[in-house]
């Protein structure tokens, strides 16, 4: 007995046996340490030691390779610096056959982390913050081994960049207390080629500083950025920039001053550009300057006279959609209205509208549609608001995981298939052979899909239950203002019919889009179903292109979402035998619940909307 223990504490030890709790993300290489690696002692040739299964590999500096790129023969990695050699390390760990050149395609791969310092996260579902809590009024210890193994997965996909904070910032961050803290994480960080940047309240300069004004335009607030930006550099040399939300659901910003937002972003710009830093100035922003006008047509009223007015080291990021972040929206006409300014794409990992920690909704799929109708080449990067928390998973379901993965993959290479990110995360993650691969892989390709049918089929939005999103209330929250934020002002259902007229009859939404797809949208015969309801007002007896009238239509749509939930459950069941109890069970609870969820959305609309359909 004794001996039996002394066996397993021995192989704790050693890291042979460890549970299944989903901790190791895709990263659970066994150890073989077999090969020898020639060249620069790094974390590259460590995990290589470490991992790689052949018996030699050879690191090597080559100063004519870009930054972050590599290049592999036989088994020689070269690159310009160790950044670049340790993409060219995992991703011969993960495809042991690799050969050639790779650079990534987006030169900002960033994460957004929406954690307050006091440990909470905004739309977060997956625990408290990684990076921040407080212990009394003080920062809490960062935790260095944890904060390693997070660089260690993002540098395994080449996430390059994190934002350590919340958009809704607090001035606080800026203290130098936190500043402190910040260089703890960044020097952590930096040996796997990730830069951090932070999130700041325009407002700073008053909370902090104790000025009377945060008018950009000011020179005592112009000098105390400034001298901030002196001491942030001081500290974080290589200090990524800041991110803004300014003038948007209550945060301050130069509209404030009735300034402009190029007025803002330029003053926070001209402080950080002697470091080489950039500015994420979110176009996010709508209500006040705008009562009255349609919410998704905001952005473009908002910043179209900015756009050329922009320093070069701003960069606007906006969501992929118009409103928020919807299972299925068309794409934020903004990318078609600013020709002059660098552009960002901003993406939700976190599944805020899509059943958050509890459904499985793979997200590569709706990445992959909004990169069909606005090119990559149009964008300077991407950023992903992300999904990690201090849960054992880090992202409380498994499945969670491969939208993080998805994400790192895609913005390294946005023309990989959902289907190959899909099928690498898979194999990664579970020990399964090819046919329970085949059916997990399915379940997965069909999960957002199915997600929009059981929620929001035809372009129906934002009927989500007020506040926390989770679940429907089509006849939810009825404030006169604001009125963006009610499900009836959305769906505008009533006895003639559903939907919400964004076409030249309505809001003229539509004429913010490049051609064919303002045309295209704006005719109801034109327009595809998938956004039907987003652009029109359709009367309850329309032909939908199945046959079947609309009610009828919605009906069968929300059925199918539900049956798609009932199909992932078998092939859950069905591939019990091949993976690990803990995550089995885990998953299991959560597609139960799914379900469950899935169906009263089924149940909560259609007997909403057939009170009007089925008069
Ligand atoms: O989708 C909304 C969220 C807010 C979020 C905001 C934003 C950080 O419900 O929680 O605030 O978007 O993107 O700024």
């Amino acid at each position: 007995m004794k001996k039996l223990t002394l066996l397993i504490m021995t192989c704790l030890v050693m890291g042979q046996v460890q549970a299944e709790d989903g901790s190791r993300l895709w990263l659970r290489y066994q150890s073989v340490d077999k090969a020898k690696v020639n060249g620069p002692a790094c974390i590259a040739a460590d995990e290589l030691r470490k991992y790689f299964r052949g018996d030699e590999v050879t690191l090597a500096i080559d100063p004519t390779i870009e930054a972050e790129a590599f290049k592999i023969e036989g088994t020689t990695i070269s690159a310009k610096d160790e950044t670049g050699l340790l993409y060219g390390a995992y991703t011969l760990l993960r495809e042991p056959a690799t050969q050639g050149y790779q650079k990534p395609y987006f030169k900002y791969r960033i994460l957004n982390h929406w954690d307050n310092l006091d440990g909470t996260i905004e739309r977060g579902y997956a625990g408290r913050s990684i990076f921040w809590d407080l212990d009394g009024d003080q920062p809490k210890a960062i935790d260095a081994a944890l904060v390693r193994a997070y660089a260690r997965a993002n540098a395994s996909i080449g996430i390059n960049g994190t934002v350590l904070n919340n958009v809704n910032a607090s001035p606080r961050i800026l203290s130098p207390l936190y500043i402190n803290k910040v260089k703890e994480i960044a020097a952590i960080l930096r040996p796997y080629g990730i830069k951090v940047y932070l999130s700041v309240n325009f407002a700073s300069p008053m909370a902090l500083g104790g000025l009377q004004t945060a008018d950009p335009l000011n020179a005592k607030v112009k000098t105390w950025w400034k001298a901030k930006a002196k001491e942030i550099y001081r500290e974080i040399p290589d200090f990524g920039g800041f991110l803004v939300k300014a003038n948007s659901e209550g945060q301050p910003g130069p509209g404030d001053y009735h300034r402009t937002h190029a007025q803002g972003a330029n003053m926070l710009a001209d402080a950080v550009a002697p470091y080489g830093g950039i500015i994420m100035w979110r176009s996010f922003v709508y209500g006040a300057n705008h009562k009255g006008e349609d919410r998704v047509k905001q952005a473009v009223s908002e910043f179209i006279n900015d756009d050329g007015l922009f320093r070069s080291n701003v960069i606007l990021q906006s969501k992929n959609g118009p409103l928020d972040f919807q299972p299925r929206e068309p794409y934020a006409p903004i990318f078609d209205n600013m020709h002059k300014t660098p552009q960002m794409a901003e993406l939700q990992i976190t599944q805020e509208y899509l059943g958050q920690s509890r459904h499985l909704v793979y997200l590569a799929p709706m990445w992959r549609e909004f990169f069909g109708y606005v090119a990559p080449a149009r964008l300077v990067g991407v950023a992903g608001v992300a999904n990690i928390g201090l849960d054992k998973n880090w992202c409380g379901h498994h499945f969670s995981q491969a939208n993080w993965y998805a994400f790192g993959r895609l913005a390294w290479d946005p023309t990989l298939k959902s289907e190959q990110i899909a099928d690498e995360w898979l194999s990664a993650t579970f020990d399964i052979d090819d046919s329970h691969r085949t059916p997990l892989l399915s379940m997965m390709l069909r999960s957002r899909e199915a997600c929009v049918d059981y929620m929001m089929p035809l372009g129906l939005h934002h009927i989500f239950k007020f506040d926390h999103h989770y679940g429907p209330e089509p006849d939810g929250y009825i404030a006169h203002y604001p009125l963006e934020w009610c499900p009836v002002y959305y769906h505008q259902a009533d006895s003639a019919g559903i939907g919400f007229d964004r076409s030249h009859t309505g809001t003229d939404a539509t004429s913010q889009y490049r051609e064919p797809y303002c045309s295209l949208y704006d005719d109801l015969t034109t327009c595809p179903e998938r956004y039907l309801l987003w652009f029109h007002h359709v009367p309850w007896t329309y032909r939908t292109n199945s046959g079947r009238t609309l009610i009828d239509e919605l009906t069968y749509r929300y059925g199918r979402g539900v049956k798609e939930v009932e199909s992932f459950i078998d092939i859950w069941h069905n591939s019990k035998p091949t993976i690990d109890e803990q995550r089995w069970q885990e998953v299991d609870e959560r597609l139960q619940h799914q379900l469950e969820n899935a169906r009263e959305w089924q149940k909560t609309c259609l007997d909403y909307f057939g009170s009007f359909a089925r008069k």
